[in-house]
């Protein structure tokens, strides 16, 4: 395995300002003749490398002239012209294969389709160039095509020709911007589409097309809507303004990820861009609208201003993820949302920290680059750029993207340059803060109070507990906390401290930072991490009486969520210690928070289903690894079982009282109604142990989220109406492979020991497609959360160990997702994780690519 090193970066000796490429379609083999203007930069190497990957070399010109065989050294890898002149034009011609390219990188097919995926490194795999984020070239792109088979032919920029060629036809697009290989993209064949315009803030009228494979365009206007709302956004809170007179966006159903901002042709997976009441969950619509508008930002942030290298990924993604944040924020409910994305990060970006495949923000290193599309780049990386939001404050951070934009556009940069345009803006010192991208792991904060209370005088000292492995230097935490309900205090010293409303933020610098704050003569409940401003773990001990009256009363919405995880939590944990099942007993002072949350909030919006969504199984063995994961998920059960009967009349009063009433595409009160409504039937059927209520619901449901509501109640437990409803949802949707997905996960996600035989034989499905990942994720990626996963009389590990290797076999990206459950191995029981650690042996020494090779070399070693 090759590793790349941050240290050993340096830029290429040469550059391609201009690139011309012309693509002749077939689906066996393509011919791309590309022709690159290609200027010797400096004179470091006198060779010019290119890099290619599984790529078949036709012919090779330099200035318009055959080149001698003894001019090149040529392999599926690269191809270097040796000493060429400082100035020439090189014509190459390659062949691929677009049909047997199951890797989803390069040019490939998709439902008879021709389309592209270029990020990382993909368009080393159409042709040979200079493959690399800080090389940007002026694309012109011919396609031809079969006209009857691929009447759309779709490139970069605008489309500045037409030709008919008799069968065949061509498409000549031009893209004025300066762009990485990375952002190239064609699409070529059969689609349907919407059409629209925008006129931006400065009066230019954009072009706006939806394309979508044929039968599918009742599904495409809310992707116009969403698109126009995002263009909106970032004019107003950005002052950023569309740069084209077209804007496309194509959606296709086989694609590793979720979408790629390519510039002007942005590409989907058709499952975050489709949205239709009919199929889709109000869930889908949220996602879509942030996928959406993530890919549309990407056009500032990632397209005008790119990548110095790879290391630099999160500046794209970290900011372009805390745009997307924002923007969904803005339209549906702000808190809501926070609650969301920190469970997002707790759930999986913590865990990454605390495992083998931790790394910083920056990776100083990578073996395939496609293994750091990570939780911590893109997760932690949106919680760093909203730390510094916090410490400068929301005109001081728009001053710093003023700035990173007028002294960036054009240029490939790095996370410093970032960081050090909002310190220049701000006219301060973030030298400090920076470590933010280069350490590694979770910060621990340890809370210590030390109360005077005749004096009044209220000590809290923080200690920043870091593992050191991971991180050396104490970072620069902004926490913001507060007093509930309490007036505000005295802070004694101020120069640490930013006030802000209620609301004191304490800048922690160094290992140990104490604040004090006077007039406090009672006790006070301290209100820690408010809106979660730093992505840390707070280790401080709150009794139940601080917890109950946080849930209770805190005027940061944030904290009050987080207040019942842990009062839920402590129970989970102690039942855990308790042998009988008879002992474990919720307490009145739970309940009465509990019921006294269901009456309060019954009208905020969704605050309430956010509140209520059962804790995992997973997320309690974190803190006691080692039990064995079904007993916990046996308590947890428990946990809620008795919630719902204590809490019965208030959910039934949540049901009955809230009404249903809007069937519109995009309507978040409407929405968070359903939301309300489907939690209280899940515990209503909880309580009574019943499907009757749940099957009418789903009788009477008008849309897919009703319809969903009532799958994820019934499938809690097998019954006749489960059967019944998945019978009946699998006959109305068993054409749309995306609405099928949502069948697969229902099923794979069932808690009794039915799964395992109904997941190997929905394996042979006709519907289910090994080859699409849309449909691996929806039944393997939901079995492999489903805690029965775990269950060692079913041998799953080894079955996913075979799955994986033979995933391997055509799409390595793919494959090396599903390493990731085994990643976790300390955390299981002995048995489990000796069994998890010879998958992990058997996979080093079995696979075939450096993806699959590279995260589980990292499982075995660390
Ligand atoms: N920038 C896009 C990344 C992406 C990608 C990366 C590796 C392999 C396939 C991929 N498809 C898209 C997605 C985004 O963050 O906008
Ligand atoms: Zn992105």
């Amino acid at each position: 395995m090759n590793k790349q090193y941050l240290k050993d970066y340096k830029d290429h000796a040469f550059s391609v300002p201009k690139a011309e490429l012309t693509f002749t379609l077939e689906p066996e083999a393509t011919l791309v003749t590309s022709k690159l203007n290609i200027k010797r930069r400096h004179g470091d190497v006198i060779d010019c490398e290119l890099y290619g990957e599984n790529v078949e070399l036709n012919s090779i010109k330099l200035n318009g002239v055959l080149l001698d065989e003894k001019a090149y050294e040529v392999n599926p890898q690269s191809l270097k012209l040796l000493s060429p002149p400082d100035e020439f034009v090189l014509e190459l011609q390659t062949i691929i294969s677009p049909i047997k390219n199951k890797a989803l990188s390069g040019l490939y097919m998709s439902n008879g389709n021709f389309c592209t995926q270029c990020e990382s490194h993909g368009f080393r795999r159409i042709t040979y160039f200079i493959d690399r984020p800080d090389n940007m070239s002026e694309f012109t792109t011919h396609l031809i095509a079969d006209k009857k088979a691929f009447p759309i032919l779709l490139g970069n920029g605008n489309c500045i020709a037409k030709k008919d060629l008799g069968d065949k036809h061509l498409a000549t697009w031009y893209d004025p911007s300066l762009k990485p290989s990375y952002l190239f993209a064609i699409v070529a064949g059969n689609f349907e589409s919407l059409h629209d315009t925008y006129t931006t803030s400065t009066g230019e009228e954009v072009r706006l097309g939806v394309y979508v494979e044929p039968g599918k365009i009742s599904q495409a206007s809310f992707a116009m809507e969403a698109l126009k709302l995002a263009m909106k956004w970032d004019e107003d809170k950005f002052d950023r303004v569309y740069d084209l007179h077209d804007y496309n966006i194509v959606g296709v159903s086989d694609f590793n990820f979720g979408a790629m901002e390519n510039k002007g042709l942005n590409i989907f997976n058709t499952a975050c861009m489709l949205a239709n009441p009919e199929t889709s969950t109000d869930a889908d619509y949220v996602h879509v609208l942030g996928v959406i508008g993530h890919e549309y930002f990407h056009n500032w942030t990632g397209n005008r201003i790119t990548l110095r290298n790879w290391f630099q990924l999160s500046l794209k993604e970290g900011l372009t993820v805390y745009r997307d944040q924002e923007f969904t924020a803005d339209l549906t409910e702000r808190v809501v949302k926070r609650i969301h994305d920190v469970h997002v990060l707790r759930t999986h970006q913590f865990a990454e920290d605390a495992g083998p495949m931790a790394h910083p923000v920056r990776p100083p290193s990578y073996v395939s680059m496609n293994n750091f599309y990570t939780t911590t780049v893109y997760n932690k990386g949106a919680e760093v750029v909203r730390m510094l939001e916090t410490i400068i404050g929301v005109d001081g951070f728009k001053k710093g993207m003023q700035c990173y934009f007028d002294r960036h556009d054009g240029q490939a940069v790095t996370t410093d340059d970032f960081v050090q345009a909002h310190a220049d803006a701000n006219d301060i010192n973030l030298e400090q803060f920076k470590r933010w991208y280069d350490q590694s792991g979770t910060p621990i904060v340890k809370v210590n109070i030390d109360h005077n209370h005749k004096e009044g005088i209220y000590k809290c000292t923080f200690t920043q507990v870091l593992d050191k492995q991971k991180a050396s230097e104490p970072f620069l935490i902004p926490l913001k906390i507060g007093f509930v309900g309490d007036d505000s205090p005295i802070v004694s010293d101020a120069s640490k401290v930013i006030q802000r409303g209620n609301d004191y933020i304490l800048i922690l610098d160094d290992w140990v930072n104490e604040f004090v704050f006077e007039n406090i003569q009672q006790t006070p409940t301290l209100s820690l991490n408010r809106g979660f401003s730093s992505p840390v773990i707070i280790d401080y001990q709150t009794d139940d009486e601080d917890l109950i009256k946080t849930i209770g009363k805190d005027t940061d919405l944030f904290n009050r969520w987080d207040a019942i995880q842990q009062l839920s939590k402590k129970t989970i944990l102690n039942w855990l210690t308790l042998g009988e099942a008879s002992e474990r007993v919720l307490s009145d002072t739970l309940i009465d928070a509990f019921k006294s949350l269901l009456i309060d909030h019954k009208n905020h919006g969704g605050f309430i289903s956010v509140c209520m969504a059962p804790i995992t199984a997973r997320s309690i063995l974190e803190k006691v690894p080692g039990t064995d994961i079904l007993t916990i998920k046996k308590v947890c059960d428990q946990f809620y079982q008795q919630l719902s009967i204590s809490c019965y009349d208030e959910f039934l009063k949540l049901y009955d009282g809230t009404v249903l009433n809007s069937n519109q595409s995009f309507d978040y009160k409407a929405m968070s109604a359903r939301a309300r409504k489907h939690v209280a039937l899940l515990y209503l059927a909880k309580a009574k142990g019943s499907t009757s209520e749940a099957l009418s619901y789903y009788q009477a449901a008008s849309n897919m989220s009703e319809r969903m509501g009532a799958l994820i109640t019934l499938n809690q437990q097998p019954s006749e109406a489960r059967s019944q409803c998945l019978d009946d949802f699998k006959n109305k949707f068993e054409n749309d492979a995306l609405v099928m997905n949502k069948w697969f996960a229902l099923q794979a996600s069932i808690t009794d020991d039915s799964v395992h035989s109904i997941v190997r034989s929905l394996m042979d499905n006709k519907l289910f497609n090994i080859e699409n990942p849309n449909d691996v994720r929806a039944l393997i990626g939901a079995y492999v959360s489903n805690p029965n996963f775990h269950d060692l009389d079913y041998d799953n590990y080894t079955w996913l160990t075979d799955l994986i290797l033979s995933m391997d076999q055509f799409n390595p990206q793919m494959a090396a997702r599903f390493v990731q459950p085994f990643l976790h191995h300390r955390l299981y029981d002995t048995e489990r994780s000796d069994i998890m650690k010879k998958c992990l042996i058997r996979l080093v020494s079995e696979a075939k690519s450096d993806d699959v090779k590279e995260v589980a070399e990292r499982g075995c070693t660390t």
